[in-house]
């Protein structure tokens, strides 16, 4: 059967090359009103070899067999590109929400609660080059588990293990790590228009350890109890794995595209003034980015 891709971003085609280079049929679905693109799509590896595969290409409002449904989405317009899909969907095919950001994950289950619903995060990076081009070029960790509406003794999805994907059973926990991740990563390297390994650099270590202490602070009101330096140090190690990538939040802002800082750092500061706690530095960065939301 075939694997629905909604979403075909950098994350989204790079996850359709592998799963075609692994004998799974690919469909990728439009939104109604997005235009059509071609069937053949080029991915350059990380080796800098070009392949190519081609895709069906459906509306997400069309009917059609489908197994599962990975959804690479911006955070931001998850919820309103599931509405047409679940229109139609049967109820028994499993969804894995894979964007970054949290809230997303937890409203769509809240919203559709009958469903099986999956979700996980990669650390690839990955640059779209343009609706049929994407370039790999870093490789990350890819990890995914039941949200809500899967029994515990469910098996990972095959496409999903195909992947390389990870079962963790205690994905929130997972979600938190990426977030804590993007959080360093992504306004930082969008402000200052570089890449992921220039933040490397001693001049953004000072501002990088304030915001770790920040996220330790909130991770920690919220159960999710970890030293500002681990939380640092493994933002600190993506950056070294992706050093030449674009983070998708720079990408966003060079394009002139809405960023997911909602989904980042508003989702952060929300949670900060939930619990009466001060973020001074993330919300410096929320405000010098707001302008591109
Ligand atoms: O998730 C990413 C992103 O850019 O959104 C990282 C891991 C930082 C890779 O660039």
């Amino acid at each position: 059967m075939t694997i629905g891709i909604l979403g075909a971003g950098a994350l989204g085609q790079l996850l359709a090359h592998a799963l075609s280079d692994q004998g799974f049929e690919v469909s990728l679905l439009r939104r109604p009103g997005q235009p059509r693109v071609l069937r053949s799509h080029q991915l350059f590896s990380l080796s800098g070899a070009k392949q190519h595969h081609d895709f069906t290409h459906c509306g997400s409002d069309q009917p059609q067999p489908l197994s599962v449904v990975l959804v690479l989405t911006k955070a931001q317009d998850c919820l309103s590109a599931l509405t047409p899909l679940l229109a139609w969907l049967p109820e028994d095919v499993p969804l894995v929400l894979l964007h970054n950001g949290l809230g997303p994950q937890q409203a769509a289950a809240g919203r559709w609660p009958e469903r099986p619903w999956w979700a996980g995060s990669l650390t690839d990076g990955a640059l779209k080059l343009d609706a049929h081009s994407v370039r790999h070029t870093g490789a990350g960790q890819r990890r995914v588990g039941p949200l809500s509406g899967v029994d515990t003794d469910t098996p990972l999805p095959a496409s999903l293990a195909a992947l390389g994907f990870v079962y963790d059973e205690q994905i929130l926990k997972a979600l938190w790590q990426k977030l804590t991740v993007n959080l360093l990563i992504n306004p930082l390297t969008a402000r200052e228009r570089v890449c992921n390994g220039a933040l490397l650099a001693e001049g953004y270590r000072g501002e990088l350890e304030a915001l770790s202490e920040e996220i330790a602070l909130v991770g920690q009101s919220l159960g999710q109890k970890e030293p500002a330096h681990a939380i640092l140090e493994r933002a600190l190690g993506v950056a070294e794995a992706t050093a030449a990538n674009h983070s998708s939040m720079l990408q966003d802002v060079q394009a002139g595209r809405p960023t997911e800082l909602g989904a980042i750092t508003g989702y952060l500061l929300e949670r900060a003034r939930e619990h009466n706690l001060p973020c001074p530095y993330h919300q410096r960065l929320y405000q010098q980015l707001q302008p591109n939301t």
